[in-house]
Order: C-alpha cells, then structure tokens, then sequence
C-alpha cells in the first residue's frame, strides 16, 4: 500500500529592495504553475518570500520597516496566489512579515501560512529568532530578527493537509532539534519550511564553508529522527549584495535528499513522496509511545541554557 503525494520547493532567487510585491507574486505563480505541470500537490515557498530579507538594514523610522510587513492575508497583491491555488486544485506554504494589530497592540512576526484550495489551513509564527537587536554598523550587513520581530506565539504546529500531517516552521528553526520534535509527537509526516541564510555569518565566520552542509545535516536529521519528509526552500543568490545559500530540497523520512536544487535562482523541484514510508517509520524504530522516555528528558524543558553535569559516579 502506498500513499503518494507529490510534494514541490520553489526557491527563490534574489528579490531587489524596490521589487514590488505584484512582481514577485508573478515569479511565485509562475513557480506554482510549473510544479503544477511537474504533477505537484503543494509547493513549499521561502521564508519572508514577498520582499527583500530586510532584516539585513537598520532602520530607525519605523515606518520604513512597516513598509515590509503584511496587515492581511490574503491582500490585493498576495490574492492572485489564493486563486491559483484554487483554480490548480494546489496547496502552498508562505512566508512573509505579519504585522498584528489584533487585542490592540501592534506586534511584528515571520509569520508562514500553509494554503490549500485557495483557504489558509494553518499560520505559524517563528519562535527561534537568530542574529541581534543591537545596531553593527562595523559590520557588511546586519541580521535584525531580534530587533525586527516578535518571538512566535502559536506554537509548533500540524495539520491535517494532503492526504497526510503537515508541520511548518521557518528557517532558524531548522537547527533546532526541539522543532521537529515538537511536530513529531503531533504525527507531522510533512515539514514545511523556508529560509534564508548568508552563506557569510560576519561575527561568525568560523563555519562559513560549511553552511551548505549545516543546512542539510540539520533538515536531514529531522527528517529522520522523527520520520518525516522534509521540503526546505531557500532565497538564493546575492540579494542586495549579501549572497544566501541554495539548496532547496526535499529529504525522505530515510534521512535521503530526494530533490535537490541545482540553481541560485528561481527553480522548481519535485519529488513523489510516498507518505506511508512515513507511517512506517513512525511504527518501528521511531515509535515514540514505545520508546521514548519522558522522565528523561526533563531538563529539555527546564532550562534554556546548559546546567552543572549531572551524572552519578
Ligand atoms: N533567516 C534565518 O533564520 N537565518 C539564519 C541565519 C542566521 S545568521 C545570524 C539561519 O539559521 O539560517
């Protein structure tokens, strides 16, 4: 018995400052078209897909950094998105800058959606927010997550979506092994995420030639250790002078890449994931409700930072 579904990336090659978000919503119809004709279900989007990754600036004005953010979704530029997706009978995941007006006060998220059929199934709000608040002006660029967004406040989540589970989370999260657990023990056999990530960290540059296989060892690990395929699209390419890494891809419950991005531009990927490979490693080695044990692992979630060891002699 097998329960195929194909699954697409669609990365994205840089977006110019002063690119509107009309044009960029024709490249990512044009990318859903194609995996449409590539036999698709859903098309895994990057993070922050409709504008430059702007947390690259500092901005005092906070009205220049509200210029990047989304205060409804669908909106008149994103809508064409919706209707295709109606119309293709696809679903798509999203990321973008949410701006929440809500309970009256204004927060700011790296919010992602998770659209089928033209209606929004689920929203995720990144909870591991990489870089710094502070202003570097000595270094080439800056990484303002910290200063730009509010942490997430709706939690790892999954749904019901594709003839499966879908987990979404954004970019940062993908390092962190709690993201996948988290989506795990919810069933997720499908993780969605997007990503931009400067292949030059410039406070950090020890690992800068292995930021390709960071990236893959992360997702890999994922996808393996809780059992589910993996779809990992990038903004590449050099955006306002920062390069970002490739990559795209999608990784089997094997841990395996299965479809690998060969570009830094705007490219379709596709892979048939059969989601019972999923089911079955949920049952064997990664059997959770036989094999995990949760008095263990207590100070997963006492403390964020490290502690004295705590060993026996
Ligand atoms: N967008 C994002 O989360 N990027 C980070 C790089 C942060 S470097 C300060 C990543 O983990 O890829």
């Amino acid at each position: 018995m097998s329960r195929i579904v194909t699954l697409a990336s669609g990365q994205l090659g840089p977006i110019a400052r002063d690119e509107s978000r009309q044009s960029v919503v024709a490249r990512l119809l044009e990318l859903m078209r194609e995996a449409k004709g590539m036999g698709a279900r859903a098309i895994v989007f990057p993070e922050l897909a409709l504008t430059s990754f702007f947390p690259r600036w500092y901005f005092e004005d906070q009205a220049d950094i509200d210029a990047f953010y989304e205060r409804e979704m669908p909106n008149p530029a994103t809508r064409p998105l919706f209707e295709a997706s109606e119309e293709l009978g696809m679903g798509f995941y999203l990321g973008y800058a949410e701006l929440d007006g809500g309970n009256g006060q204004t927060r700011h998220y790296n919010t992602s959606i998770l659209v089928d059929r033209g209606r929004i199934v689920g929203k995720y709000r990144k909870v591991h927010l990489p870089g710094h608040a502070d202003h570097r002006p000595e270094a080439p660029f800056q990484h303002l997550e910290k200063r730009y967004f509010d942490v997430g406040n709706l939690g790892f989540g999954a749904w019901h979506a594709f003839d499966g589970i879908a987990g979404m989370c954004i970019c940062n999260d993908r390092r962190w092994p709690e993201t996948y657990r988290v989506l795990g023990l919810q069933g997720a056999e499908m993780i969605f995420l997007g990503y931009n990530t400067p292949t030059h960290i410039p406070w950090e540059p020890i690992y800068d030639h292995l930021s390709d296989f960071h990236n893959h060892l992360s997702m890999q690990a994922g996808a393996y250790q809780n059992s589910a395929f993996v779809v990992g699209t990038a903004k590449a390419g050099v955006e306002e002078g920062c390069d970002l890494l490739a990559g795209s891809c999608i990784i089997a419950p094997s841990g395996e890449i299965i479809a690998l991005a060969t570009t830094r531009e705007d490219e379709v990927i596709v892979a048939r994931c059969d989601l019972e490979l999923s089911r079955h490693n949920k049952e064997h080695m990664f059997n959770f409700a036989q094999h995990r044990q949760i008095d263990q692992y207590g100070l997963i979630t006492e403390t964020a930072g490290a502690v004295e060891p705590r060993g026996r002699p």
